[in-house]
């Protein structure tokens, strides 16, 4: 286990490196969504893929590629590797954001500051453009990862993707939501299930975790980690999952509109389960800050490359202390 140099954190440029990698993604997703014909539903898939957005999932997958150590590909080759998989996953993303704010299900009208695509294109096309992204990272993994990949592995990549996406990963973790949606008060005397916080774990694994170890564990994998280094980074992005929807459930109390890109206060007006909901605003921040011990503590003992362990400490960092 190699332990990251103090200097390299000092060097290091997260800024520089955000901006860079972002600018890959946005470029790569540019071209793999080019408009064609029914036009407006081509619109409205790169209205919400394409305009806005952290891009963190994509980054992640490509920070966990270029953290295996290995020699036969150089940083530019392991970019190229994954970076299909990162679109793929920016594309399930952005699909599970349309339907997310559809009125069946959040019933939101803002988001990354920009009316929400059924607000812009009807309800009718954002469904099915979120349908069709569904499809589309599927056939984008499968045919631009490149071919030095063997289809194997491209094969085992597709499938967790589908697992992640699905019932036993996002949509499951969006029915638990639903399920307890306007039980805070119940939980909160009864106890029971939400005593122990699994209620909370069992809705954030699949709704919001899910795709997040997904984007860990799909870069390594693409280049070829042993299981000991997947088995590590599965345990960090579990860290990394959970705090990112916690601090996402802290914004939504703290956070304005104008930084937020989407209305806050939604959650407690909705009776969300949520930590603050249930656990209130000095308890989540503390369940935050213990995860932040624990997630860089996960770091340190793993073993890869230097400037990418850096940037998986702050990519850590900024899903927790983010002012959106
Ligand atoms: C997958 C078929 C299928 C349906 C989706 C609606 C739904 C089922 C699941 C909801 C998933 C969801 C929207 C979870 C919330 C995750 C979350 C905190 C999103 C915000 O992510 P950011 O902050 O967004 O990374 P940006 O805008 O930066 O990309």
């Amino acid at each position: 286990m190699q332990t990251e140099s103090a200097h390299s954190q000092s060097t290091f440029d997260f800024a520089t490196y955000l901006a860079e990698k972002r600018v890959l993604i946005e470029r790569e997703l540019d071209a793999y969504l080019i408009s064609k014909e029914p036009k407006m539903l081509w619109e409205s898939i790169r209205y919400s893929v394409l305009e806005g957005g952290k891009r963190l999932r994509a980054i992640l997958c490509l920070t966990t590629g270029l953290a295996v150590i290995q020699e036969k590909l150089s940083t530019d080759e392991v970019v190229q590797t994954v970076l299909p998989c990162a679109c793929a996953i920016e594309m399930i993303h952005a699909m599970s954001l349309i339907h997310d704010d559809l009125p069946a299900l959040d019933n939101d009208d803002l988001r990354r500051g920009k009316p929400t695509n059924h607000k812009v294109y009807g309800e009718a096309i954002a469904l099915l453009a979120g349908d069709a992204l569904l499809m589309l990272a599927c056939e984008t993994l499968l045919t631009k990862t490149p071919k030095l990949i063997s289809m194997d592995s491209i094969a085992t990549v597709t499938n967790e993707l589908c697992r992640a996406t699905g019932a036993e990963g996002m949509v499951g973790g969006q029915v638990y939501d639903l399920e307890f949606t306007g039980r805070v008060e119940q939980l909160r005397t009864e106890g029971g299930i939400a005593s122990d916080t699994s209620t909370l774990e069992l809705i954030h694994r699949g709704k919001t975790g899910a795709l997040i170890k997904f984007s860990a564990w799909s870069g390594a994998k693409l280049i070829g980690a042993s299981d000991k280094e997947l088995g590590q980074i599965n345990k960090f992005s579990e860290v990394l999952g959970l705090a990112f929807q916690i601090a996402d459930d802290l914004l939504d109390v703290t956070g304005d509109v104008k930084s937020l890109g989407k209305t806050p206060g939604k959650d407690q007006a909705a009776n969300k389960v949520t930590w603050v909901t249930l656990f209130g605003e000095e308890e989540t921040r503390s369940r935050l800050k213990h995860l932040e011990a624990e997630g860089l503590e996960l770091l340190d003992n793993l073993d890869c490359a230097s400037e990418p362990a850096t940037a998986l400490r702050r990519l850590l960092q900024y899903a927790i202390h983010r002012s959106n």
